[in-house]
């Protein structure tokens, strides 16, 4: 019979915190069998971000940026490691209390796993097969920590075993997921694409299309810089080579097409300035590349769209869909394409190899779908696109918006000549102005750079002669069809914001 003794406090957390390890680090490895979003720890992480009410989330984009992702896992660590814990503190008498939280956790992997959009039901092997070991570790240590208890003799040392033993298979099981997961060899599909694309040049650029040398952006925005925005907690490893895009719907035919039936079709190169809808007004969601690819009226001709249809709504691997009119995507002045190179380069990872849209003129959210994987052409009754059901609008072309990106704000500079840079955009209309009011004065015209397409951004500049002190400044935008940048302060949802620009900086 054994002791109906408590284990000591550092022996119960033991217990619990390697349960849980176990139990994530199996449904890992079962999930780099299956899908690595089968991953328990993924699949709770992308269902959260999945339900995460708008404001919050958009207040996470803009708060932690690019690491809001890093936020989000390492918050989920540090509550499993208390919840861990705590099912260790609550089971010194018995191993029960701690089963049951074990088998909640579980749950709640087995749960988000099932509902994820991109999974098969077979991606529920991984949390089963997690939740199975975990629970099997945590009784199994519990059982040797029970015997350790009282009186302490070598039952110590068999428990102190068998915690290492838990942690080294903690450790295999992780390293050999990792290993699992890692063996798509994305990189040498991405070079194999990369050297394809060396027969495409990209097209040279205008002298002076920014005002790089006075502080703006490069005109073109190098890849590693390019700003990143998605729900992906992991970065989709695809290979072109294994990649197809399904093309169905309200079509005469319906497609499926491989990379290279991509790649054998005309492809064609489109400098395209990317917006986000989350950018604030002076915000960094806004950069430049020269997109390789196929123009999508092309790729929906070859299906032939029926009239019915006025959304092209577009799918990825990881369950995201974008969904933009017909009319714009078949709009002969704006080129949406289907993207497999960005700078001369196979897309990176991150801005979704092997393919993915972009549309001219409207926000990310509606149109650029990275990690593609199904084209359907259908109506905006019958389907709503991902952020369209969670509270941003149907429709979404790009607002007329600029920015100053020198001085920065609160800067302190020497008094004297002092220059405000920045950029402007209009996505397929053009800037035709951009005016800068210093002080309250009156509102004077920039310099612009050379104008490159109306699909990209266009830099500015204004020289100034400034005394010693505290100054403010304010930008704003007038683009080719009369309309001046909107002084009305909204914020990005539903449909982008809008308001001027305004640094306060001092000169001494
Ligand atoms: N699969 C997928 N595609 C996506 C998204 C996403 O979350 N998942 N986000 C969209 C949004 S909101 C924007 S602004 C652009 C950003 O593209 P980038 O990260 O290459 O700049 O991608 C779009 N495509
Ligand atoms: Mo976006």
């Amino acid at each position: 019979m054994e002791q109906r003794s408590r284990l000591p406090v550092t022996a119960a957390i033991t217990v619990g915190v390697l349960g849980v390890g176990a139990a994530l680090a199996v449904g890992d490895l079962v999930a780099a069998f299956v899908d690595a979003d089968a991953s328990p720890l993924l699949a709770v992480g992308n269902s959260a971000i999945d339900l995460t009410p708008l404001p919050l989330k958009d207040f996470a984009v803009r708060t932690f940026a690019t690491y809001d992702k890093l936020v989000l896992l390492g918050g989920m660590g540090l509550f499993l490691l208390a919840a861990a814990a705590l099912a260790g503190l609550v089971s010194r008498r018995t191993p029960w209390p701690g089963t049951v939280v074990a088998l909640l956790l579980g749950g709640l992997g087995i749960i988000a796993v099932l509902t994820r959009p991109n999974l098969t039901p077979a991606a529920v092997l991984a949390p089963l097969a997690g939740v199975f070991v975990g629970v099997a570790v945590f009784r199994w240590l519990h059982r040797l920590a029970r015997r350790t208890a009282d009186p302490p003799r070598e039952g110590r040392r068999a428990f102190l075993l068998g915690a290492v033993g838990a942690v080294v298979g903690i450790g295999l099981a992780g390293a050999g997921g990792r290993l699992l997961a890692g063996r798509v060899d994305v990189e040498s599909s991405r070079a194999k694409v990369t050297r394809m694309l060396t027969a495409y040049p990209l097209p040279a650029k205008p002298a002076g299309a920014d005002f790089a040398r006075d502080g703006t952006p490069s005109f073109v925005t190098p890849n590693a810089q390019f700003y990143r925005v998605d729900t992906a907690l992991s970065v989709p490893q695809l290979r072109a080579e294994d990649w197809t895009l399904r093309v169905h719907g309200l079509v005469d035919r319906e497609l499926r097409l491989t990379f290279a039936d991509i790649m054998a079709m005309e492809l064609v190169t489109r400098t395209i300035t990317m917006t986000c809808v989350s950018n604030e007004v002076g915000g960094p969601y806004v950069s430049t590349a020269d997109f390789t690819g196929v123009l999508l009226r092309d790729l929906l001709a070859k299906a032939g769209v029926r009239p019915e249809a006025d959304q092209v709504l577009s799918s990825s691997v990881d369950g995201y869909s974008a969904g933009s009119p017909v009319s714009t995507v078949l709009d002969p002045d704006r080129d949406a394409m289907l993207a497999i190179g960005m700078n001369g380069q196979a897309l990176p990872p991150e801005h979704g190899f092997p393919a993915r849209l972009v549309v001219p003129g409207v926000y990310g959210y509606a149109s650029a779908t990275k990690w593609l994987k199904e084209i359907e052409l259908t109506t905006f009754a019958a389907k709503q696109q991902y952020w369209v059901s969670r509270g941003y609008s149907q429709r979404a072309p790009i607002k007329t918006e600029s920015r100053i990106d020198v001085p920065q704000g609160l800067q302190s500079l020497s008094a004297g000549r002092v220059v405000v840079a920045g950029i402007a955009w209009a996505q397929t209309k053009g800037i035709a102005k951009v005016e800068v009011r210093m002080d309250g004065g009156p509102w004077q015209e920039a310099d612009l750079a050379v104008s490159v397409t109306n699909e990209t951004w266009r830099m500015w500049r204004k020289v100034y002669d400034l005394k010693p002190g505290t100054h403010t400044v304010i930008c704003r935008a007038t683009d080719t069809t009369g309309y001046v940048q909107t002084q009305q302060r909204v914020s990005p949802i539903p449909d982008g914001a809008t308001g001027w620009h305004t640094i306060v900086f001092t000169t001494s």
